[in-house]
């Protein structure tokens, strides 16, 4: 054996030439065993045993050449092409791309998304089993990938800005299990045509103007499924495209870098400098890698046949990466031809072996559950007319010779025996196993929308604000405000941003004085940029710190509600509990005037948002008490606050930070017994103001505040009511079939109110048009005091 004399220069640059000819050839025989996987995962759904594939194949060598520079405490936030990545990375093993591949609902078997996931949707665990963040800086850590394209940007900035927080503030890099010094880099990953959405141009600028550890990869394989780029891109190049951004001399903005796909020692050489300018300046940086090709086409679902030109497709097969990096380590003598083809071979073994585990860890425990079903279903049969049993023996026997039987096929089997049997007292071993599969498919399929552990908000215990003689009179906007100097005083992770939030403290004046009391990187501005503060908050949140996002008002948040909607709302349940994303999006509205302003649509937010919770209090004091419980657990939230409500008088409860309003507890504000009158937020206003005329006219009513729309009167309070009135109206300013039209339907169904029904239940709402401007449009588009005062007589008159 050789032994390392200092003075041996010889032995030195053998072993250096060693490590890095084993490093290369290590590096391809990851890209051989990902272009097998993307071979054999096709085939896989060809032949019927996955339903659809998106494979990696073509990006292999750029992809091994990144994972290079990707260090623990680093964040990946990419699509579906990045398998290699990830094998090389070290964080997706082949056999786990499989089990994905085969929805195995496993989450030992498919740790990205437990099945719940089509494949090639990658992510790794940041949070324990009672919600508590994990040691995310000795963790390769990957954001959890979602299909809609360019969907990844708005939260690659906040997982890039995080590091910028952590390194700047005081207060922040306390935290050394979420950062170590803001050294961590967020690799962005992106296809060249999705490079189109609004949401890339938003989020390169926002990181520009930022100055963030960004690094953002485009795999430009020239087409976004058959569309080409020069349909796709301003001068068919991304990067070209963005020169005006690219950062300057005394500028901020954005490096540029261009790379080739199938060039491996290149792109090795400037990434290993350009990865590490990232992490030590926090300069982001486009690298627009070209020349990346497609061999077996975007997906499953069709062949490129069909759209490439002969050149095209012939061009694809000269450059494909995995046989340019072949030729080029055989050029510089790095491996003899043999070297290469036993790696090639030892790949295809290693794959298959990887897919045949995977297909039988996935498969055995269906085979179990048909074996012990066929057998109920068998004695079952022995009991049952000779025509019945014959049917149900031959379900049986089908179901058994199933080669790749689904659970829904044993359950229908189970279902369709239950039906036959009836009431046959025979049927109990076949009835038991039917429950007891639901109760198991349930919560392998059911679970986890919302956190379920200790950081479920729904556990946060009730605590009531107390108010003492000496407790002021304010206005509404003071409450918030004074909550929040304490509440930042007293948290050390909570952090808020916004349109005008830093230097004025919100335009309603919550933050008011507070940037310049807890410092520029807890409390600041953002461009308008709906979609990116919201995605912003949706990193930072992963990243363990407490985002409260503003969207000035609740009209805009349809800018932001496509990332809420498929990204933040289903973080937890697309990584089955593995992630937690504990946003608060923080907003006012209800009842401004005019079509842009005064928007409250509320169906269309609760129908989208779920996987968060939507809370609607109808004061300030109420808000407050819902932070502080938001604030207690891990789920993500949306707070409208009520814009008229700023200036309105309320008591300043004295222990500001640790009173409490549990979720889905609804607030009798005004008891009664003629009519239950159900509504939330500003409009509860008017249905006040209504409730006290009618009592004048000798009607009494019972208004409920149901104070948040998700959850929903969890214990049924609403019903209680309805037994004693027999009467009831939900109001609220949301569209006709909108949130009245939800509440109507938990109320009735969920509660089984129409049995205490004496007339039938109505619904108030705004009119189907958007609001028209002032006071007269206000009062002719939503529900008003007489609307309220009239139909109430009318139905007391039924
Ligand atoms: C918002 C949205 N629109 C359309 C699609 C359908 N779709 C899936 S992939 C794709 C093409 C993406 O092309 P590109 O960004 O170049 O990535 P590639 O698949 O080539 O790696 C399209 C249109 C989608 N997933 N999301």
């Amino acid at each position: 054996m050789d032994t390392l004399n200092p003075n041996d220069t010889s032995l030195l640059e053998r072993l250096s030439f060693d490590n890095f000819r084993n490093e290369v050839l290590s590096d391809y025989r990851l890209a051989c065993e990902s272009r097998e996987t993307s071979l054999l995962g096709r085939k896989e759904v060809l032949t019927g045993k996955a339903k659809f594939g998106i494979f990696g194949d073509g990006k292999e060598v750029a992809q091994v050449a990144v994972a290079k520079f990707f260090k623990p405490g680093d964040f990946r936030a990419g699509y579906y092409r990045d398998q290699t990545f990830m094998f090389a990375a070290g964080v997706a093993t082949v056999e786990q791309y499989f089990s994905q591949l085969f929805s195995d609902p496993n989450i030992q078997h498919d740790p990205f998304s437990a099945g719940r996931q089509m494949n090639a949707h990658f992510s790794t665990k940041t949070v324990d089993k009672n919600g508590d963040w994990l040691d995310l800086v000795n963790i390769k850590n990957s954001s959890s990938d979602m299909a809609p394209t360019a969907g990844q940007v708005p939260r690659a900035l906040g997982l890039a800005l995080a590091s910028k927080l952590f390194r700047n503030s005081t207060v922040f890099n306390k935290h050394t299990h979420l950062s170590d010094n803001g050294n961590e880099v967020c690799f962005c990953t992106i296809g060249d045509a999705s490079t189109s959405e609004g949401h890339f141009w938003e989020g390169v600028n926002a990181a520009g103007v930022l100055q963030i550890p960004l690094a953002v990869f485009i795999w430009d394989d020239g087409y976004g499924i058959s569309v080409p780029k020069e349909l796709q891109t301003t001068k068919g190049s991304i990067s070209a495209a963005l020169r005006g951004m690219e950062k300057m001399e005394g500028t901020n903005g954005v490096d540029i870098y261009n790379l080739k796909g199938w060039d491996y020692a290149g792109m090795c050489e400037v990434l290993d400098n350009a990865i590490q300018k990232i992490r030590d300046t926090h300069t982001p940086a486009i690298f627009h890698i070209e020349e990346i090709t497609q061999p077996q086409g975007h997906s499953t679902s069709g062949s490129h046949e069909r759209y490439k030109s002969a050149e095209r497709l012939a061009w694809e097969k000269q450059w494909d990466c995995n046989l340019q990096m072949r030729n080029w380590i055989l050029e510089n003598s790095l491996a003899e031809e043999q070297e290469l083809l036993d790696i090639e071979m030892n790949a295809k073994q290693m794959v298959k072996e990887s897919k045949q585990r995977a297909w039988e860890k996935y498969l055995s425990p269906l085979k179990q559950q048909v074996q012990v079903g066929s057998q109920l279903m068998k004695e079952l049969a022995k009991n049952v007319t000779s025509e019945n049993g014959s049917v149900i023996i031959k379900m049986a026997e089908e179901l058994e010779a199933s080669k790749e039987p689904l659970r829904r096929d044993l359950m229908k089997c189970l279902a369709t025996c239950l039906d036959i049997a009836g009431n046959n007292n025979a049927a109990n071993g076949v009835r038991n196993y039917y429950d007891e599969l639901a109760a198991k498919n349930a919560g392998l399929y059911n679970t986890l929308l919302y956190n379920e552990g200790p950081k479920s908000a729904l556990k946060v215990k009730e605590i009531k604000p107390v108010f003492s003689d000496e407790s002021k009179t304010v206005n509404g906007y003071e409450v918030l405000n004074k909550y929040f100097d304490q509440l930042f005083e007293s948290n050390d992770k909570v952090i808020a941003f916004g349109e005008d939030v830093g230097l004025i403290g919100d335009v309603n004046q919550g933050f008011s004085g507070l940037q310049e009391k807890h410092g520029k990187q807890r409390i600041f501005d953002t461009g308008i940029r709906e979609l990116s503060i919201v995605g912003q908050g949706i990193g930072l949140a992963l990243r363990g710190l407490r985002p409260i996002a503003e969207i000035q008002y609740l009209d805009y948040i349809l800018y932001g509600l496509q990332t809420l909607s498929d990204d933040c709302a289903t973080t937890h349940y697309r990584t089955a509990g593995g992630q937690s994303c504990p946003l608060i999006v923080r907003t006012r509205g209800h009842r401004l005037e005019g079509i842009w302003h005064s928007g409250s649509p509320m169906g269309m937010i609760i129908n989208s948002l779920r996987g968060m919770y939507i809370c609607v209090p109808r004061n300030m004091v109420q808000a407050a008490g819902m932070y502080n419980t938001l604030l207690q657990s891990n789920d993500p939230a949306l707070m409208i606050e009520c814009l008229n409500g700023y200036r309105l008088k309320e008591k300043l409860p004295t222990n500001l930070l640790t009173y409490t309003v549990p979720l889905g507890v609804p607030e009798i504000v005004k008891t009664g017994m003629d009519i239950t009158l159900v509504s939330y937020g500003a409009t509860l206003r008017i249905v006040m103001e209504a409730a006290e005329t009618l009592q004048k006219m000798k009607i009494s009513c019972e208004v409920i505040d149901v104070q948040t729309l998700l959850p929903f009167d969890v214990n049924h309070q609403i019903v209680e009511s309805l037994k004693k009135t027999n009467r009831i109206i939900f109001i609220d300013e949301d569209v006709p079939g909108g949130a009245a039209a939800y509440m109507f339907n938990k109320v009735m169904e969920e509660q089984a109110g129409y049995k205490y029904l004496d007339i039938s239940p109505r619904t108030i709402t705004a009119k189907a048009h958007r609001p028209s401007y002032s006071s007269d449009g206000d009062y002719f588009s939503k529900p008003n005091t007489e609307d309220v005062v009239r139909i109430v007589k009318e139905m007391m008159a039924e």
